[in-house]
């Protein structure tokens, strides 16, 4: 079963002596973030820091990270074996995704025990790290579910973005116009209103999970999904926008889109395991009302993977990512699709189709670079045919060398797309959040299946493509069990 808050969450890892609390004085500066990345590189426990430099009196005195780092972790969470593999949990998380559960209204609940208001507000209070060296400023927004309501229509979307504390009740954000918030803001732009959020920081593993994930659903019927039980949702203080009743920590504010209210944010040790952003006036919210538990347990991430180096996203990501985009290559009705896979990084995704047409590939490239999705992923896209293993790299790259001719059209390229803010090879003055609305790429397609202009040809059997030359005959395989022995094996 899974847990139903952080508090129940911290409980399950402890009694699995999968938790380890840090009971030295650490420092919210660098050294938080320097101890989870090495955990989390070793793919180690979660970790809650419970004597935070600064934060032995402050209302809030610890921080828990990690929960998500292995991927005995995330099949916990989803209530399943742990020794489901990644392509196993790929078709789990496709399925949760498919089957939305909606959430109920309670009118209390643990994260009303405190309500902080106005003045009294004061960011400084909890103990934000500065995750990593040259990042701008205390991040107080990495995990945390950013809750919007959509003005024309009244859903509610939940979505990980990114915030740095400015002041001691603003926060600078990266506000992109293609994420579900952006669309939000767009609305009450329309209408010339700020927009208000709520912060939810501290809560089930599993709305960080779909928060993080381009879902087609209102994250929190899907996180009601992942979990096996409906999100208990309570109104907020100052808008009528719903948080989860035992969260630990929300923080009710509003954005404007007048540039004058705007505030520093960047740069931060982002997704590609680069800095991303420079110090520029962006988006902030402005914080009116903090409410939350009894001594309330403060939740972030690391964020950023390089080759050897890893955050706890590194676990389940590659796994939602690659389930959300086998289901809407079916909703756009590409027929077929075998397989999906992204790795460590959602710039490359990989797909796996049971050709029955020409031009089956691009058809995958047109659907994947019109969806949601490809907000941050899918810049480059390979497609195979159903006998190369998309979780195996050498089957891949024997595809690429042998089943790619360029010159025959098998790669394409299709430039001016909106794509990730944070992308280093793309220059930094065409991914302006403020100006552009998000960044610019120019999408490849690999398509690593056999092309259909060849031929097919009777020396081959009808086939387009030569026999395995690596293949023994049945005949010769029989032969040489019966005399293995004997040849001196
Ligand atoms: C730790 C973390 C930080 C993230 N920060 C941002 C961010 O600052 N801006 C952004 O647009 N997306 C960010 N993302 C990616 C979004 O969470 C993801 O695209 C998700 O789909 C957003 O929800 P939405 O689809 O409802 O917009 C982050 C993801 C993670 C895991
Ligand atoms: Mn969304």
């Amino acid at each position: 079963m899974a847990a139903l808050d952080l508090r129940g969450w911290i409980d399950d890892l402890e009694e699995r002596n999968d938790l380890k609390r840090v009971k030295a004085e650490v420092d919210w500066d660098e050294e938080i973030g320097a101890i989870t990345r090495e955990i989390s590189s070793q793919f180690g426990p979660a970790l809650l820091f419970e004597n935070i430099k600064g934060h032995r009196d402050t209302p809030c005195r610890r921080l828990f990270t990690n929960g998500t780092g292995t991927k005995e972790r995330v099949c916990r969470i989803l209530g399943v074996s742990e020794k489901n593999t990644y392509r196993e949990l790929v078709a789990i998380f496709k399925e949760r995704f498919s089957k939305p559960l909606k959430p109920v209204t309670v009118s209390s609940g643990p994260v009303k025990e405190n309500i902080i208001k106005k003045d009294a507000v004061d960011l400084f209070q909890f103990p934000v790290p500065k995750w990593n060296p040259h990042d701008g400023g205390r991040y107080i927004m990495t995990s945390a579910s950013v809750v919007t309501r959509d003005p024309d229509n009244g859903v509610l979307n939940a979505g990980t973005y990114r915030g740095m504390i400015a002041q001691k009740n603003t926060i600078g954000v990266l506000l992109a116009m293609t994420q579900g918030w952006g669309k939000h803001f767009s609305n009450y732009i329309k209408r010339g209103q700020e927009m208000p959020v709520a912060v939810v920081i501290g809560w089930d593993q599993a709305l960080f999970m779909s928060a993080s994930t381009p879902v087609n659903h209102p994250e929190y019927e899907l996180a009601g999904s992942l979990r096996g039980a409906p999100v208990e949702l309570v109104k907020c203080e100052t808008s009528d926008l719903m948080v989860p009743a035992s969260a630990e920590i929300v923080l009710e504010g509003f954005v404007s889109a007048d540039p004058k209210t705007f505030e520093p944010e960047g740069p931060f040790s982002e997704y590609p395991g680069y800095y991303a952003g420079r110090k520029t006036p962006k988006h902030a919210i402005r914080v009116e009302c903090i409410t939350h538990r009894n001594d309330p347990i403060f939740h972030g991430c690391l964020t950023g993977s390089s080759p050897g180096r890893t955050n706890e996203g590194t676990t389940w990501t590659p796994a939602t990512f690659s389930a959300m985009a086998w289901q809407y290559l079916e909703e756009a009705g590409v027929p077929n699709v075998t397989g999906v896979w992204r790795g460590k990084w959602p710039e490359l995704l990989r797909v796996q189709i049971r050709k029955s047409h020409r031009g089956h590939a691009q058809q995958v490239a047109n659907a994947l670079w019109g969806c949601h999705l490809a907000n941050y992923a899918g810049k480059h896209l390979i497609v195979v045919d159903d006998d190369i293993d998309i979780h195996d790299w050498e089957a891949i790259e024997w595809a690429l060398c042998y089943r790619i001719n360029a010159g025959l059209g098998d790669i394409s390229t299709f430039p001016g797309t909106s794509g990730s803010m944070l992308d280093p090879s793309v220059p930094s003055a065409e991914r302006d959040s403020v100006k552009y609305g998000h960044g610019k790429w120019t999408r490849v397609l690999l398509d690593a299946t056999i092309n259909w202009e060849l031929e097919p040809q009777d020396q081959y059997g009808g086939n387009r493509y030569p026999p395995l030359g690596t293949a023994i005959s049945p005949e010769m395989k029989e032969t040489l069990k019966r005399r293995w022995k004997e040849y001196g094996f």
